[in-house]
């Protein structure tokens, strides 16, 4: 019957959550609520980003962000989504975002023991053209005798309880992580309206020939890690001898989505122009290396460190970045420390 290859047994990242609950004893159920907090923002940013070319959301906001970067309608829009749903969840004490200057404390949320940075849409200079492009996050839990405060989120991604990302590609992928646990993702089935588990357990290939990096800033870059990617492009003996593929989106997101998935590397180099790098710590580069090493991959900064190590001063504070399979990384920490 047609019926019986239907599966019935179907894992909602609701359902998930709440398994995952019932494994910690401890688990006061604060942690879910923020999650179904958060998914409900990545379902709203989904549903705006796909109408907006028809809802005239295209283009520029006419304002700038803290770093300068022009403000395109959809970050403003996706944004103030994600404060508000954090802000209604009453378990987010404070959040840091790419789009605010300040972190935005919630006073109001008495007993809220959670600290969220992300990055509302990371990318955006792919939504006209309709390029993939997602939203990173990444959680803390406050210290026991703290209220809330900057200190709670200053923290190295060692101490992440969890952290992850939705891309908004041909359909929403969710993937998310959570401290000494798996990787499992999820795909947004937009007629249901649940993000459903289709990537339980997601490992990483250990080694594969592609690398993705902006080769556009080469002429920047440090000797080492010229003399890195042009090695790449020679022909390697154990990529059978013929030269890596290039991959690049412009996206961190769907740019590491489809390393996750395939294996390889991507970069992005702290360089003469950038001496600190592009990508920033705590909402970008710590998620990301948390989901990699879970993953069974690696993440390193530009002076070859542990990326969940390194602990930021500033809330926008960047890095640069090495992430991918374990043994491309390997292979970048052996070619690349000898010039750090
Ligand atoms: P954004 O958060 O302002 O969108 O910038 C971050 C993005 C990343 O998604 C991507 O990896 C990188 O910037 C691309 O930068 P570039 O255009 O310099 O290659
Ligand atoms: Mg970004």
């Amino acid at each position: 019957i047609e019926g019986e290859k239907i599966n019935k047994n179907i894992v909602t990242l609701t359902r998930f959550l709440t398994e995952e609950q019932v494994k910690h004893k401890e688990a006061t159920g604060d942690f879910t609520l923020l999650c179904h907090a958060l998914q409900f923002s990545f379902k709203s940013i989904a549903y705006y980003i796909r109408r907006a070319t028809l809802v005239n959301l295209t283009g520029l906001a006419g304002s700038s962000n803290t770093t300068g970067d022009e403000q395109k309608k959809l970050d403003v829009i996706s944004n103030d989504l994600f404060i508000e749903a954090m802000r209604s969840s009453g378990k987010c004490a404070l959040l840091v975002s790419e789009e605010e200057e300040d972190v935005i404390y919630f006073k109001d949320a008495k007993n809220a023991r959670y600290a969220v940075a992300c990055d509302p849409i990371d990318g955006s200079s792919n939504l006209d053209a309709g390029v993939s492009v997602g939203t990173i996050f990444a959680i803390h839990k406050l210290a026991d005798d703290s209220t809330g405060c900057k200190e709670d989120i200053l923290k190295p991604g060692t101490e992440l309880i969890a952290a992850g990302f939705t891309m908004y590609g041909a359909s929403a992928q969710l993937v998310i992580t959570m401290k000494g646990g798996s990787v499992n993702g999820f795909t947004l089935d937009q007629a249901l309206g649940e993000f459903i588990l289709t990537h339980p357990n997601m490992t990483i290939p250990k080694k594969r020939a592609i690398y993705s990096v902006n080769e556009g800033n080469s002429l920047y870059w440090e000797d080492n890690v010229k003399a890195y990617f042009n090695s790449l492009k020679e022909g390697q003996e154990d990529a059978g001898g013929k030269p890596y593929s290039a991959r690049y989106i412009g996206s961190m997101v769907a740019d590491a989505y489809r390393t996750l998935l395939y294996g390889g590397i991507f970069a992005y180099p702290a360089d003469k122009k950038s001496p600190k790098g592009k990508l920033r710590i705590l909402y970008e580069c710590a998620p990301m290396a948390m989901v990699f090493e879970n993953a069974g991959g690696q993440a390193l900064d530009s002076k070859m460190n542990r990326m969940l190590e390194v602990v930021p001063q500033h809330i926008h504070d960047k890095a640069g970045i090495f992430m991918g399979s374990y043994d491309e990384v390997e292979k970048i920490g052996n070619q690349i420390s000898a010039g750090v």
